[in-house]
């Protein structure tokens, strides 16, 4: 049920060391996310919620990652997602888009049983974060991206809602000292986390500024998405006081290659016979789907 599914993200704040969170843009994906499990040790490990991000519910479409997805196209892949699955959903919400727009795509999210969206502080056209400074990307103002988020949390209806803000500054080279201004700005402003991002191979900055904001702030959930620094364990990300992480786009990226090289085994070929050596067995698939 949506309520319950809402307020699960912050029940798992209080009891997980770190949220375990993978990427999902379909009901398939999502089915992944909810039922893969793995013996660790003594105990079996599984992920604890998903993420629609921008960049992967584009790909997936064939589009680019500039918010040429409208919500309505978004909703419709978090229904598909929410229908199969009962795990919480953080979605990535761009830039929130305009102030006017965003209370009430918030009020939306919020009935569906989403948990938490994360709206980055850039405004203009916007491209992926992990090009950084190769392309045109503006950063918001303080006081706009303030005014945005102040305006989601006085028209969300629910107490378990959360509006998450993402720092561009270390993406678009703006500085440490920026970032932390930011993040102190945007959690009185009343950010119930701060996602800070970074496109470094080494987690250095991601760790200065996680130690930095919690001297000053021990409460205010940190989300971080280790695409490019994916050499770093989850416990050292927990060490730092990361609350959330993100394994953003690795189940697009995986299937990628996969399927483009089975197409072209079939094409090499000229039949299924050697690309089969590759496949799943489709009754393998079908076990992940519920019978009613
Ligand atoms: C996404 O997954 O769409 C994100 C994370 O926004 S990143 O691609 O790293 O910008
Ligand atoms: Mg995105």
């Amino acid at each position: 049920m949506p309520e319950l599914r809402r307020r699960r993200l912050r029940e798992l704040l209080r009891i997980c060391p770190v949220v375990k969170t993978i990427e999902v843009h379909s009901g398939l994906t999502g089915l992944i996310a909810e039922k893969t499990v793995v013996q660790d040790g003594e105990g079996l490990d599984q992920f604890d919620a998903m993420w629609i991000s921008s960049l992967c519910d584009s790909t997936t479409r064939g589009k680019p990652d500039i918010e040429l997805i409208d919500m309505s196209s978004r909703i419709r892949t978090i229904d598909e997602v929410m229908d199969v699955t009962t795990k919480p959903v953080i979605l990535d919400g761009d830039t929130g888009g305009l102030v006017e727009h965003f209370t009430y795509n918030v009020r939306t999210l919020e009935r569906m049983g989403v948990s938490a969206i994360i709206i980055e502080d850039k405004v203009g056209q916007k491209k992926n974060s992990l090009f950084g400074t190769q392309v045109r990307q503006t950063q918001d103002s303080i006081e706009n991206f303030c005014e945005k988020i102040s305006a989601g949390k006085d028209a969300q209806r629910t107490e378990d809602f959360m509006i998450i803000a993402r720092i561009e500054s270390l993406i678009l080279e703006k500085g440490m000292e920026d970032a932390l201004k930011r993040a102190m700005a945007y959690v009185e402003a009343g950010a119930d986390g701060i996602m800070i991002h970074s496109r470094k191979p080494e987690p250095d900055e991601i760790f200065e500024f996680c130690d930095r904001f919690r001297d000053q702030d021990v409460t205010t959930p940190i989300v971080v998405v280790p695409t490019t620094y994916c050499d770093t364990y989850e416990s050292e990300l927990i060490s730092h006081g990361v609350n959330i992480v993100i394994y953003a786009n690795q189940l697009t990226r995986s299937a990628f290659p996969a399927m483009e090289n089975t197409a072209k085994n079939i094409l090499l070929n000229h039949r299924a016979r050697e690309a089969e050596e590759t496949l799943i067995p489709f009754y393998k698939i079908i076990t992940l789907i519920d019978t009613i």
